[in-house]
C-alpha cells in the first residue's frame, strides 16, 4: 500500500470528554471527522515520546522518512530544540516536516521514539462504525496493528492486553485507540467514540487530551494508507503487507485470551466455581448486548460452571439490540425484573445475585435477591473484604481511591483498616497515576465503575468476581448448610459496622447546553454567601395554635432570634412545642461550599472545576457537575448523599431518607426555573 497526505480542516468540538471523543455517528461519519481526530493524536503522542525519551538517550540517528532526509545529529541537541520549540534553527525543509508529521520520525538505536515500529491495540465494543474506523492505523508508520476478533475488546480487556500480551516475535504494545461510547446507545442514529490509552494501559491524561484538542483546531493534513487491502477480522491470523516503512501486519487474536487469564491470576477460581455449583446459589449476567458477553461465556460458564440460561443478552450486538447499555436499575429493566427488583417483577423465585455491565464492559451492576447494591456501597465492601477473599490482595492493600461525587462509604473503611485514601475528580485518568505510584490497590466510582491495579481502566466483569470471591469466602463451610450468607447481608452487616451513606444521583439528561451552564454559574455565585444557603437547608414550616407559620433560618443562630420574635405573640411554652414539632431537624447546615480542584499528589498536575459541593455540618453532601460523556445538549448531574450512623436509622428505603435533601438541593439550584425540568430523566 502506499501512504498519501491528504489535506483536511479542523472541525468544531473535537474535545475528549471524561472518557474519549463521543459523538452522534453521523457526526463522525462527515468527512475527514474521525482521519483529524486520529491524525490530531498520532501528533500529539509523538511530541510527547520525543519530551519523554529526552533523557534516555545520548546520541542517535533520525530519519524523517517521508522527506527520504537522513541526518545524523547530537540527541541532546535536537530534544532541545524539539522541547523548546519546534520552529527554531533547523534548516526550513526538516522544520516542516517536524512540524507537521512528528508521527514519522523515527530514531534508531533500538528505541523506536515514534509510531514507526510500534504496535498499538485497536478495537471496542464493536458498536456500529467500528469496523470502519480499524482500517486507520496503517498510514501513520505503525508496525502492527493488534486487533480483537470481530474488532471486539472491553475496555479492560484493552488494558489488559497492553499491560500482558506479547506477540508472537516478542512485540509489546505501546498504545490503544479504543473504539467505544460506553454506556451510551449506538446504532447509525446514535453515538460512537474513540479514546486513546497509554502504554500503562489507561486512558491518555489530560495534559495528552488538551493537546490532541490543540491540534484538532489547526490540523492541516493527516496521513492515510492507500489500497490497503481489508482484512478478515473475524479470522484469527496475522495478514502482512507491504507498506513505504516496509512490513505491516494486521494480528487478530482471540478477544478473551489474555483477559481470562489474568483473572485466572487474581481470584480463586476454584472457589467460586464451588460456590456457583451450590444447588443454593442461582446467578445471572446480563451484558446488555455489549462486549461483555464476549467474556461472560468463557469466564462465567466454561471455566466457573454457570448455567448457559443464566446468561441475558450476552451475544455483542451494533446496536445494542436497541437498548441504552448502561447498567442501572433504569436500563437494564430486564435483569431487574429478574432480580425482584421493580414493578415488572416476575413470580419466578429471583436469583442469588444478578450483575450487568455497559457496553464497553468496564461499568458493573451488583444485585442481591431483590436488592439493589449503590456502587458506592460496593466498592467500599470491597475494599474492606479484599484481603481475606481475594488471593491478589492477599498482601495488604496499598491504598483506595474514589472519584468526587462517590459515597464516602470508602472513606471510612479506608479510616478503620488504616489505608492511604484517595479523592479523585471523575473519570477513570486521574486513579492511573496513583497506581503506577504504588499508592492505590481498590477504587471506584458511583458511576457504577469498579476497578483496581491488576489494569489501569474499571473492569465490570472483575468486579462481579470480586463479590463472588466475598461470597464464596463468606459461605466457605457453609455450602451444604442451611442458609447461604447473602449479598443483602453482606451489605446490612457492613452498614452495622460502618455506618450507612444513603445515596442517590439525579440526572438531567439533554438540557438545553446554555441554561446548564447557567445553573452552575449561579450556583458557584451562591457559594459566596452561606447564608443565604442556608434559607434553602434549614427552611421550617410548622404550626402555632391552629395557624400556619411559614419562615426560613439562616442556621442556628438566626432560629433563636426568631424564636424571640414570635415569642413576642405567643407563651414561650406553646412555641417551644411547635418548635419541636415543626423545624426541619432532618437537614443540618452547609458549613462549607466549593469548586473541586484536584492536585495529583504523583505529578503535581491541577485539573479545575471537577464539580460544585455543597458540604453539610453532619457530613451530608450536595454534588453538582456537567457531564462529560454526552453527545448532545448538556445532562446536568446532582448527586446527594447522606451518613447514618445509628443503626436503628440505617434500614430506610434510601429515596425516602434523602426526599428532604433531594427537595433542598432543587430548591437551591432552582432546577426547574433554569432547565424547565420538573423531574430528572434518570434516578440511580
Ligand atoms: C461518566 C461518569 C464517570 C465515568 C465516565 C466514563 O462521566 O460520571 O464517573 O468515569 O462516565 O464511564 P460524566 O462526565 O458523564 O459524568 V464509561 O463506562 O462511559 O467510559
Ligand atoms: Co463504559
Amino acid at each position: 500500500f502506499k501512504v498519501v497526505r491528504v489535506e483536511t480542516k479542523p472541525y468544531d468540538g473535537q474535545k475528549p470528554g471524561t472518557s474519549g471523543l463521543r459523538k452522534k455517528v453521523k457526526v463522525f461519519m462527515q468527512p475527514h471527522y474521525l482521519e483529524n481526530f486520529v491524525q490530531a493524536t498520532f501528533n500529539a503522542l509523538s511530541a510527547e515520546k520525543v519530551r519523554e525519551s529526552a533523557d534516555a538517550l545520548q546520541k542517535v540517528v533520525y530519519t524523517v522518512y517521508k522527506e527520504s532526509l537522513s541526518v545524523l545529529i547530537d540527541l541532546n541537541r535536537f530534544l532541545g530544540l524539539v522541547c523548546q520549540n519546534v520552529d527554531h534553527k533547523f534548516p526550513d525543509n526538516i522544520i516542516v516536516t517536524l512540524r507537521h508529521n512528528l508521527a514519522s520520525l523515527v530514531f534508531v538505536d533500538g528505541i523506536a521514539l515514534s509510531f514507526l515500529g510500534a504496535t498499538l491495540v485497536v478495537s471496542g465494543d464493536g458498536r456500529y462504525y467500528s469496523k470502519e474506523a480499524v482500517q486507520l492505523g496503517a498510514a501513520n508508520g505503525v508496525r502492527r496493528i493488534w486487533v480483537g476478533q470481530n474488532s471486539l475488546l472491553s475496555t479492560p480487556a484493552v488494558s489488559a492486553v497492553i499491560r500482558e500480551r506479547v506477540g508472537s516475535d516478542g512485540s509489546k504494545a505501546s498504545g490503544a485507540f479504543i473504539l467505544t461510547a460506553s454506556h451510551n446507545p449506538g446504532g447509525p442514529h446514535e453515538d460512537f467514540g474513540i479514546k486513546y490509552n497509554m502504554e500503562n494501559g489507561g486512558p491518555a491524561p489530560e495534559g495528552i487530551t488538551d493537546r490532541i484538542f490543540e491540534n484538532t483546531k489547526t490540523i492541516k493534513e493527516y496521513l492515510i494508507a492507500e489500497d490497503l487491502p481489508d482484512v478478515d477480522i473475524s479470522a484469527i491470523g496475522i495478514t502482512s503487507f507491504s507498506g513505504p516503512e516496509g512490513q505491516f501486519d494486521v494480528d487478530v487474536f482471540d478477544s478473551a485470551t489474555d483477559y481470562v487469564k489474568l483473572m485466572k491470576s487474581i481470584f480463586d477460581f476454584e472457589s467460586i466455581r464451588k460456590l456457583l455449583s451450590s444447588p443454593k446459589f442461582t446467578f445471572c449476567y446480563d451484558a446488555l448486548h455489549g462486549v461483555a458477553g464476549a467474556y461472560a461465556k468463557r469466564i462465567f460458564v466454561e471455566e466457573l460452571g454457570a448455567q448457559e440460561s443464566s446468561l441475558l443478552n450476552c451475544v455483542p450486538k451494533e446496536d445494542f439490540g436497541g437498548g441504552h447499555p448502561d447498567p442501572n436499575l433504569t436500563y437494564a429493566k430486564e435483569l431487574v425484573a429478574r432480580m425482584g427488583l421493580g414493578k415488572s417483577s416476575s413470580e419466578v423465585e429471583p436469583p442469588e445475585f444478578g450483575a450487568a455491565a455497559d457496553g464497553d464492559a468496564d461499568r458493573n451492576m451488583i444485585l442481591g435477591k431483590r436488592f439493589f447494591v449503590t456502587p458506592s456501597d460496593s466498592v467500599a465492601i470491597i475494599a474492606a473484604n479484599a484481603v481475606q477473599a481475594i488471593p491478589y490482595f492477599s498482601g495488604g492493600l496499598k491504598g483506595v481511591a474514589r472519584s468526587m461525587p462517590t459515597s464516602a462509604a470508602l472513606d471510612v473503611v479506608a479510616k478503620h483498616l488504616n489505608l492511604k485514601f484517595f479523592e479523585v475528580p471523575t473519570g477513570w485518568k486521574f486513579f492511573g497515576n496513583l497506581m503506577d505510584a504504588g499508592l492505590c490497590s481498590v477504587c471506584g466510582e458511583e458511576s457504577f465503575g469498579t476497578g483496581s491495579d491488576h489494569i489501569r481502566e474499571k473492569d465490570g466483569i472483575w468486579a462481579v468476581l470480586a463479590w463472588l470471591s466475598i461470597l464464596a469466602y463468606r459461605n466457605k463451610d457453609n455450602l451444604n448448610g442451611e442458609k447461604l450468607e447473602t449479598v443483602e447481608g453482606i451489605v446490612r452487616q457492613h452498614w452495622a459496622t460502618y455506618g450507612r451513606h444513603y445515596y442517590t444521583r439525579y440526572d438531567y439528561e439533554n438540557v438545553d447546553a446554555v441554561a446548564a451552564k447557567e445553573l452552575m454559574a449561579y450556583l458557584v455565585k451562591l457559594q459566596s454567601d452561606l447564608t443565604e444557603v442556608n434559607k434553602y437547608a434549614s427552611h421550617a414550616t410548622f404550626k402555632i395554635c391552629g395557624a400556619k407559620f411559614s419562615w426560613s433560618v439562616d442556621g442556628r443562630a438566626m432560629a433563636l432570634k426568631t424564636h424571640f420574635e414570635v415569642s413576642q405573640f405567643f407563651h414561650i411554652i406553646d412555641l417551644t412545642i411547635c418548635l419541636i414539632k415543626g423545624v426541619r431537624s432532618d437537614v443540618s447546615i452547609v458549613v462549607e461550599a466549593d469548586e473541586f480542584e484536584y492536585k495529583d499528589p504523583v505529578d503535581g498536575s491541577i485539573s479545575k472545576h471537577q464539580g460544585i459541593r455543597y458540604l453539610f455540618e453532619d457530613g451530608s453532601r450536595l454534588v453538582f457537575r456537567l457531564s462529560g460523556t454526552g453527545s448532545e445538549g448538556a445532562t446536568i448531574r446532582l448527586y446527594i448523599e447522606q451518613y447514618e450512623k445509628d443503626p436503628t436509622k440505617i434500614g430506610s428505603d434510601s429515596q425516602d431518607a434523602l426526599a428532604p435533601l433531594v427537595d433542598v438541593a432543587l430548591k437551591l439550584s432552582k432546577m426547574q426555573e433554569f432547565t424547565g425540568r420538573s423531574a430528572p430523566t434518570v434516578i440511580t
